[in-house]
């Protein structure tokens, strides 16, 4: 096959695209459907492919290919057999993000991915996709795909940066199969008018403000803490992962004015006392206006965790505004915890986690009935009505030797739409730490502005 034109009338021949009256997804009538999946069942036709479309961009700086599921896959696979840049796999898994199980196959954070995509429309299928194979650290600049509906895709991945290659647009292929006598003058013309009339359906959802989360949330110290970022201008939450007392205070005094909430492990406190380090730290959190977060991940039976959250040496109940638990004891176990606000964990930040997609659907039905709960610690996007609060999150690094992940703040409010970071050693480890702190600030509130 010598030419474009020639390839694209053999596959044609395969009925990757018929004419007529088709109702789409979206409840539109459009004059022709598109199907490349039977491309893959002529193994010379998807050579001739991959060959095509591995000559439309320099190679050079592509580490991995990844097909978009599924009609994409077998594409990307032959196109990885052709030019030996490794192949991987993303799963089609609803509402995941960020598991280690949704790609498959050897990569390392910071490669820079080729994607690979049949047809282009909206380019919403593309954009999530995306944000998913960023998530796990990748890099994506590229994105080449065989088929072009021209329903604004290309230009939509443009504004964002993304630069999309495609083999045929719906256009070209109109005119060669008049030219071939294979679709008559009506036909075209009711495809033109189409193609005119039928501008993008699909706008993406942007994350809403804090003004109209106080509208949506229901749980009193939600809003409290929506409140305090809007009035302290922080979605900053420091973690102060620190073993003393006097740290602790130094600390809070530190970043108080920069933050909405300080975050405690306070079992790590060698030195913990009622007086000495509860008293005057919520001393400190009144003088600077911050909510105090015991990140205690309870994880047992209703009943013990009651007492756990009551009794014992801490005493959180005292003086935690916010508590995080596990929901793994179910919906009832989380029912005593009355004055606090519960903020469960959805998902972990660390490597291997057995917070998967499966185990995120089920916990979201036990936290959206339970009335305590104000919010989800998690690595993905939760629904509108609680807040979401994402720990890993660092300017300067990717990760710990321990297994911590690190984002930046501009991925996790642009992709996630997290509400509230969770920074812990960019700001206690760093030399200046009230320093850090504002630096934090700033650069959350202005990820947070940039996402809305
Ligand atoms: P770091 O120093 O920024 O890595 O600290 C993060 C803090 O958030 C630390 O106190 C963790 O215990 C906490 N954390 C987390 O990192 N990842 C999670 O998934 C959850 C909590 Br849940």
């Amino acid at each position: 096959m010598e030419t474009k034109r020639a390839f694209f009338l053999e596959a044609y021949k395969l009925g990757i695209i018929k004419f007529g009256r088709f109702t789409l997804k979206s409840g539109i009538e459009s004059p022709f459907y598109v199907d490349l999946r039977p491309l893959a069942s002529d193994p010379k036709i998807l050579k001739h492919l991959a060959n095509y479309l591995l000559d439309m961009l320099p190679l050079d700086n592509f580490d991995l290919i990844c097909g978009v599921p599924y009609a994409a896959l077998p594409m990307a696979t032959a196109m990885s057999l052709e030019s030996y840049i490794p192949l991987i796999i993303k799963r089609k898994e609803a509402k995941a993000y960020g598991t280690k199980k949704l790609i498959e196959g050897i990569y390392q954070k910071g490669q820079n991915c080729l994607l690979v995509e049949d047809v282009i429309t909206s380019g919403k299928s593309l954009i999530e996709t995306i944000a998913e194979v960023e998530n796990e650290g990748l890099k994506v600049s590229d994105i080449i795909v065989v088929l072009d509906r021209q329903q604004g895709g290309k230009e939509r991945l443009a504004e964002k940066g993304y630069q999309v290659h495609t083999l045929f647009n719906i256009t070209e292929i109109v005119e060669i199969l008049q030219e071939e006598k294979l679709l008559d003058d009506e036909e075209v013309k009711r495809i033109h008018d189409f193609l005119n009339d039928n501008p993008v359906v699909f706008e993406e959802k942007k994350k809403i403000s804090y003004e109209e989360k106080l509208k949506v949330t229901e749980h009193p110290v939600a809003k409290k803490l929506l409140e305090i970022a809007l009035e302290k201008r922080t979605n900053l939450i420091a973690s102060a992962d620190v073993i003393t007392t006097q740290e602790l205070l130094d600390f809070a005094e530190a970043v108080g004015p920069y933050i909405a909430a300080l975050k405690t492990h306070i079992d790590i406190i060698s030195d913990f006392s009622h007086e000495g380090t509860i008293l005057p730290l919520t001393d400190i959190a009144t003088k600077h206006n911050f909510l105090l977060m015991e990140d205690r991940k309870f994880g047992d039976i209703g009943n013990t965790q009651e007492l756990q959250f009551s009794h014992g040496v801490y005493k959180i109940a005292t003086w935690a505004d916010m508590v995080t638990a596990h929901p793994i004891g179910g919906d009832k176990a989380l029912d005593g915890f009355h004055n606090a606000g519960v903020i469960t964990i959805l998902g972990m930040s660390s490597q291997g986690t057995l917070t998967d997609a499966h185990y995120r659907e089920e916990a979201m039905k036990i936290i959206e009935q339970q009335p305590n709960v104000m919010g989800c610690v998690a690595q993905n996007q939760i629904p509108e009505k609680m807040l979401l609060f994402t720990p890993g999150v660092n300017l300067t690094s990717t990760g710990d030797n321990k297994g911590q992940q690190y984002n930046t703040p501009e991925h996790v409010f642009k992709n996630l739409h997290t509400d509230f970071i969770i920074v812990g050693r960019g700001i206690y480890k760093a030399d200046d730490a009230e320093q850090a702190a504002l630096l934090y600030k700033t650069k959350g509130w202005e990820a947070y502005e940039a996402a809305l």
